[in-house]
């Protein structure tokens, strides 16, 4: 009676330029490329237990059984790692955010960052963040970025490219950035991203004019990074997400996920740029809630003047994390 077990940490991550749209939809390649930052804290745990004698695989999240479509997710991420270790047991799983699911980030790109590399070391496989990288984006494209920490780059895929993954871009000490979200709704989308960007792909006239445009923005992302010119980063990160939703929202029907107090966030941001010279920036990603890139000497003031922003509900305040790592491993018996 043998089973192995080890668990992980992954945080979340913003993308500073965006991925929309697949390339490939059986291997979840993304036809963009995209940069994130990997935030700290925003932190999901991950148990991965191989039991013998368990019937089927199980998975608990925040204390609650999974729905099936989550279910699904995590059984075929432990199918390939099952494959690629020769491991045959059933898993139980059990994954904790140290963020409230209803705080508007994404649980998805470190919920399945953390699943895969809890995975493969419970299967006995080497820790290797290209490796973990690969297999997240299999589950979720955003995951692959998790992998690393600071500042990352997926690159898009091309149609089969099996092993696509994120690659570092620059530590979180580059530079000190910070990300400060103003939440304005309770609870879950409603048009979950990998549906949003199927419909987007089927039906939206600028869904190919989304697609010339995200890789020149997506450059000036990475050049504003590297030369930390946040003039130039902001105005692209706005510009990425901004073409992005517009080509969500010509979809059919429209796919809107700004709602009133995503406009008024934004143009708060706008206001503090040109009235309070804070050089501020919005993000909005497949929800209703923004996200603002500053300086981290001016996150502070930056988080106060949001708060008082109608239909802000709260806000909170992050900044450049590391990437995955194991905090145990061991055999059970
Ligand atoms: C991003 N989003 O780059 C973009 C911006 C949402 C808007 O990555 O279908 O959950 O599982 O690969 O990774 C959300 O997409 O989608 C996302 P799948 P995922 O962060």
């Amino acid at each position: 009676m043998k089973g192995a077990t080890a668990t992980a940490r992954a945080h979340a991550n913003i993308a500073l330029s965006k991925y929309w749209g697949k390339s490939d939809t059986t291997y979840n390649l993304p036809a963009v490329p995209s940069i994130s930052i990997t935030l700290a804290p925003l932190v999901t745990e991950t148990r991965v237990r191989f039991v013998d004698g368990l019937g089927e695989d199980r998975l608990e999240l925040d204390g609650q059984a999974a729905r099936p479509r989550e279910l699904q997710r995590a059984v075929e991420l432990l199918d390939r790692v099952r494959a690629e270790s020769g491991m045959a047991l059933r898993a139980d799983i059990q994954s904790r955010n140290d963020f409230p699911t209803a705080a508007g980030l994404a649980s998805s790109a470190s919920g399945f960052c953390a699943l895969a590399a809890a995975a493969r070391a419970a299967a006995g496989l080497p820790f290797e963040r290209p490796a973990i990288s690969a297999l997240a984006r299999w589950s979720s494209a955003s995951a692959a970025r998790s992998a690393f920490g600071g500042y990352v780059e997926l690159p898009a895929g091309a149609p089969g490219e099996a092993h696509l993954t994120a690659e570092p871009l620059f530590d979180p000490s580059h530079w000190e950035l910070a990300i400060v979200v103003a939440v304005t709704a309770e609870g879950r989308k409603s048009v979950a991203s990998t549906d949003g960007m199927g419909l987007t792909k089927r039906t939206s006239p600028y869904y190919n004019a989304w697609l010339a445009a995200a890789p020149g923005l997506n450059d000036e992302v990475r050049a504003g990074l590297a030369s930390r010119d946040l003039q130039r980063l902001g105005r692209a990160m706005e510009q990425s997400t901004l073409a992005m939703h517009a080509s969500a929202i010509a979809a059919d029907p429209g796919l809107f996920y700004f709602q009133p107090a995503t406009l008024e966030v934004w143009m708060a941001v706008r206001h503090l740029r040109d009235e309070h010279g804070i050089s501020a920036f919005a993000t909005a990603d497949a929800g209703p809630h923004v996200k603002v890139l500053c300086r981290r000497s001016e996150a502070p003031e930056v988080e106060r003047l949001l708060g008082e922003v109608p239909g802000v509900l709260r806000t909170l305040r992050a900044l450049p994390g590391a990437g995955v790592h194991v905090v145990e491993g061991e055999e059970v018996t």
